[in-house]
């Protein structure tokens, strides 16, 4: 496939084509994602996560620069609307982006939140592998970790960086928020604000209150100050650690063989769906659902008929 063989030789044109057309053409996604599949699993994915406003974009532009400088090929996917990728943002944010947008190694791309929680999870998927066969050594996908479906995409990362910033109380929200646990890596950024150092500290203590005997990674806690570039060489050293781990243990493995699980079920579950949808008769669906309302039915057997005039009856 001509566009495929411009990908693996490098072409960062034939990669935004091939993004747009698997995001925009249904009918043509397998074949293409088939045909570059072979050339994927070589990219160390990082999900970057936390509240809004953090810092999570201007750490990842950092963290960008620095790992430019060391020759790897960087690839980010900003799962969010506001982040300065995409514009709308302050202008000392989006001059800092600028720097990065020229540069031939970076590619970024901003995914719209929009749509259903499994179609953006495999759309990311999908950016990411075109992004691995383009040859990006690093690929940070940046989610607002506010949402279940940017908490799900961030976990289905190698390593996943929960940035947090002093004085919000946001180490405790980010536990209410299932941050916590998913989290290879906590950022303390803005610590040129007060309240830095209690935010390590919480964090530490919540870490020993969690930390089971038998873990071995310990997820370090780094400050930095992102819009100063300060701390960050830190921070990508320990993602490098952490890939370390992941490859000695064993994990990236297992976890490499849980996302193609996940993946496979996500695009069944979509198809079953969509075929379940389309064989229904207008208006069907509603009518049952009120008949569900008002007890006329029962959700199992609503199941069981819409199981079977889709054809699939599990026999
Ligand atoms: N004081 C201070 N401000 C920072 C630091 N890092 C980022 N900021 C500022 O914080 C604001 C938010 O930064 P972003 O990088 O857009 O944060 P974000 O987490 O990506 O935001 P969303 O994508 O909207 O959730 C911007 O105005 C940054 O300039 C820092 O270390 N110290
Ligand atoms: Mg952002």
């Amino acid at each position: 496939m001509e566009i495929v063989k411009r990908l693996l030789a490098g072409d960062r044109k034939a990669a935004a084509r091939l993004m747009s057309l698997i995001e925009n053409d249904a009918s043509q996604a397998p074949r293409l994602l088939g045909a570059l599949y072979p050339h994927t699993g070589r990219a160390h994915i990082v999900g970057v996560t936390g509240f809004p406003g953090t810092g999570k974009s201007t750490l990842v532009g950092e963290l960008t620069k620095k790992i430019r400088a060391q020759g790897e090929k960087v690839g980010i996917v900003a799962v969010d609307p506001t982040s300065p990728f995409s514009g709308g943002a302050l202008l000392g944010d989006r001059i800092r982006m600028q720097e990065l947008s020229t540069d031939e190694g970076v590619f970024i791309r901003s995914m719209a939140t929009r749509g259903s929680l499994g179609g953006l999870a495999r759309a990311t998927g999908d950016v990411v592998k075109v992004l691995d066969a383009l040859g990006q050594d690093l690929i940070f996908i940046e989610t607002v970790g506010a949402g279940q479906s940017e908490v799900e995409i961030a976990r289905a990362a190698h390593t996943v960086v929960v940035v947090v910033a002093p004085g919000l109380g946001d180490e405790i929200q980010a536990i209410k928020a299932g941050l916590f646990e998913i989290a290879d890596l906590f950022v303390v950024n803005k610590a040129d604000r007060e309240g830095a150092e209690g935010a390590v500290a919480t964090l530490n203590y919540l870490l020993d209150m969690n930390q089971a005997d038998g873990d071995r990674w310990r997820p370090p806690i780094l400050k930095t100050i992102a819009i100063r570039g300060e701390g960050v060489e830190a921070v990508v050293d320990a993602l490098k650690e952490h890939l370390g781990y992941l490859k000695e243990s064993g994990q990236l493995e297992l976890k490499n063989r849980e996302r193609s699980e996940g993946e496979v079920k996500r695009i069944i579950e979509e198809a079953l769906w969509g075929r379940l949808l389309s064989r229904l008769k207008e208006g069907e669906w509603e009518r049952m659902m009120l008949r569900i309302a008002d007890r006329e039915l029962d959700p199992y057997t609503a199941a069981e008929k819409l199981l079977e005039s889709s054809g699939d009856t599990g026999k």
